[in-house]
């Protein structure tokens, strides 16, 4: 059975019934809006006359942005319940404060960020961030650590595995991801500029490619990871100071550690190639050209200072070497793999979807060939700047 949905005109009582809530604004001045912008979820921000705010996230029981059609269990807020905990003990200063969650009625509480930006407009818009990358590398790091057997006992991480398995999630990611892009779906639309740039995807080897990505994606139950990491899952500040707050994690799961960070590698390409196309200033596109790195140096070296707190010391230094190299090469891969999607199939992105018609089918384009050549050469590309030069 659904939970009973929220609306404008509910939230203030519903806030009222809730003491951890309604210590934290005035609910007699409450006014609210509903801002779910996203594909999944009601969204509404509850501001009271003194300016305190919070945010409510509620799961819809479907996709929004489909609607009743696509029915989808109001239980994957459960999983974005169980990315709060693991990042507010693992992260917090790059995770919204979390308020709690109301299990029966589906509904979380955070930190209102109306001040702050999602990062995907600011990088639509041609603004620098500086540091931002480094947050995300070293929020996957601390996370991606403290819930691998490297941070937590193995019995304890086979529970977690059994505790956080998100099927309908993760299923979408599978179909969206890995499989629709690469078959004949009716989800599926492109420009007809972009038809032979598409159509050429299913030949020659890259679906095997795409066949050994989607094994690692199901099969690596490796950390406790955000699942959909891309530029519309953080907020930076508006004034252009340094910090991000990761939100969104709906779709965590245990799995493959190279999967949050190939998420916002992809991300970086489609704002690259944006930022290409519309000829934007040296120095944005300069420092869009940095970001890969930054999030990886700083995934690296956050690892490799967590490294000696390790609870099973069998795991080796060499081993790390080792995993390090091999997390880096799926990285790339799951970074073309999820530039991909945004071009072929369902929930594009707006750094592509929003440029006019001409400027739209060159960026794809680019996006496409760009991202083909990280997947098919993802074992080879040494570092960040060998990827830079990837076919450019
Ligand atoms: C049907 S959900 C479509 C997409 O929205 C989310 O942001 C995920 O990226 C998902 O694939
Ligand atoms: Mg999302």
């Amino acid at each position: 059975m659904s939970a009973e949905l929220l609306t404008v005109d509910t939230v203030a009582a519903y806030i009222a019934s809730r003491a951890p809530l309604a210590e934290l604004v005035d609910v007699s001045t409450l006014s609210v809006v509903e801002v779910g912008d996203g594909n999944l979820n009601l969204v509404f921000i509850a501001s009271d006359a003194a300016g305190a705010s919070l945010v409510l996230k509620q799961s819809l029981p479907y996709v929004r942005m489909v609607g009743e059609s696509w029915p989808l269990s109001q239980d994957r807020i459960l999983a974005e319940a169980r990315g709060y905990d693991a990042a507010i003990a693992l992260s917090p200063e790059s995770s919204p404060v979390y308020y709690g969650f109301d299990e029966p009625r589906r509904i979380i509480a955070i930190e209102d960020l109306s001040d702050w930006t999602v990062w995907r407009r600011s990088l639509n818009d041609g603004r620098i961030t500086p540091g931002a990358a480094a947050i995300i590398g070293r929020h996957v790091a601390r996370i991606g650590f403290g819930t691998s057997v490297f941070g937590r006992g193995p019995a304890d991480v086979k529970r977690a595995i059994a505790a956080s398995i998100n099927i309908d999630l993760c299923q979408i990611s599978e179909d969206l991801i890995f499989t629709q892009p690469y078959i004949d779906h009716p989800d599926n639309a492109w420009t007809p500029g972009l038809d032979e740039a598409v159509r050429s995807l299913r030949e020659g080897g890259l679906i095997d490619e795409i066949a050994a990505l989607k094994h690692a994606f199901v099969t690596h139950a490796e950390a406790l990871i955000h699942g959909d990491l891309h530029t519309g899952s953080v907020f930076v500040p508006a004034d252009g100071s340094t910090g991000a707050r990761i939100f969104d994690i709906e779709f965590s799961f245990y799995g493959p550690i190279a999967f949050d960070l190939g998420s916002f590698f992809g991300n970086v390409l489609l704002a690259q190639q944006r930022a290409a196309v519309l000829d934007r200033p040296a120095e944005f596109q300069d420092w869009l050209d940095g970001l890969i790195a930054e999030a990886w140096d700083a995934f690296e070296s956050e690892f490799r200072a967590l490294w000696p707190s390790r609870v099973d010391a069998s795991y080796t230094d060499a081993f790390l070497d080792g995993w390090l190299r091999q997390t880096w090469s799926l990285a790339v891969g799951f970074g073309g793999a999820k530039a991909i999607r945004r071009i072929v199939g369902l929930a594009k992105a707006s750094d592509i979807e929003s440029l006019e018609p001409s400027d739209h089918d060159t960026a794809a384009a680019e996006v496409l060939r760009i991202a083909r050549s990280w997947v098919e050469r993802r074992e080879s590309i040494a570092n960040a700047a060998e990827l830079s030069t990837v076919g450019r």
